[in-house]
């Protein structure tokens, strides 16, 4: 059955949340799943604080083979349905995405919140050197050091048991707080519910008053959180939702 459009009028405010399955049409690997990246590359190993201090160049392999993927992919029917919605919302739309891979702002979002920072940027683990655009696939063994102070770089990633930037939290609460005098819609996408904070959005969401919608693949571990779950792929179902 194909799926009834949500009405966006002009009191709609439009949250949505985006995770790895809106970019799996595009060919970028998931990381749950059978096919997840975790399945080959242990999660403490390659995205953690701890995994990094002890074999930085392995870390540096993943997310180089990453960025080199990246590189050669489009985005999809989905990342674009998301587009159209953010031009006819202006700003009663706010994408927040946990993908690092740029699609979204390749497609042409622009009031996007990158959740765990972008893959296509890179840091001092030091020095406040502020982080820089870096789209550089180093070979495998090297850690590349900052310039300014020679300690390593690293990608700027969120990594589990890191803080999120306050700035993204803050810009999150705003707009539902903005919402508040409108029709507030929180729309979930291709994301397994298994991280957070992301995972509990649709529950601040809930409690600002919105209406929850869901588009998974397959059941997400907090599919109970929301009030109209649509199981399917993101890259037929958001352009079915949002026109
Ligand atoms: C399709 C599809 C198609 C496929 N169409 N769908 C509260 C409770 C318990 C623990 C915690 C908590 N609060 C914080 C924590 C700790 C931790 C956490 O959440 N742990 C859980 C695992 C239990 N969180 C953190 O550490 C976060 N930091 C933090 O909270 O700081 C404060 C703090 C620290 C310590 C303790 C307490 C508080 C940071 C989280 C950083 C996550 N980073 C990663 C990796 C780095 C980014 C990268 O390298 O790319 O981000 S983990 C990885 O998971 C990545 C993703 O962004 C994130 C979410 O994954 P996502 O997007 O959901 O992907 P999948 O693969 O899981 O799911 C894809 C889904 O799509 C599947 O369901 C498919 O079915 C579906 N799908 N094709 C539609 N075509
Ligand atoms: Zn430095």
């Amino acid at each position: 059955m194909a799926a009834e459009p949500i009405p966006l009028d002009d009191r709609t405010w439009l949250l949505v949340l985006t995770g790895a399955g809106v970019s799996a049409e595009s060919g970028v690997p998931t990381f749950r799943g059978v096919d997840g990246l975790w399945r080959t590359h242990p999660v403490e190993r390659v995205a953690s604080p701890e995994g990094f201090a002890a074999d930085p160049a392995l870390v540096w392999e993943f997310y180089s083979e990453r960025r080199a993927l990246a590189g050669t992919v489009a985005p999809n029917p989905g990342h674009r349905a998301l587009v159209r919605a953010e031009e006819r919302l202006g700003e009663r739309f706010l994408l927040v995405t946990q993908n690092v891979d740029g699609l979204h702002r390749r497609a042409g979002s622009s009031r996007l919140v990158e959740l765990h920072g972008n893959l296509f940027t890179s840091r001092c683990s030091r020095c406040a050197r502020e982080p820089f655009p870096d789209s550089t696939a180093y070979p495998s063994g090297t850690v590349p050091v900052c310039d300014a102070c020679g300690a390593r770089l690293r990608p700027h990633i969120v990594w589990f048991g890191e803080m999120l930037d306050e700035r993204n939290l803050g810009a999150i609460d705003a707009f539902l707080e903005a919402g508040r005098q409108g029709r507030l819609l929180f729309l979930a996408a291709g994301t397994s519910g298994a991280v957070y904070p992301a995972a509990g959005l649709v529950d601040v969401a809930r409690r600002a008053g919105a209406d929850t919608w869901l588009v998974n693949a397959d059941v997400a571990d907090n599919a109970q959180h929301f009030d109209h779950v649509l199981r399917g792929k993101s890259g037929e179902l958001l352009p079915a939702l949002l026109g």
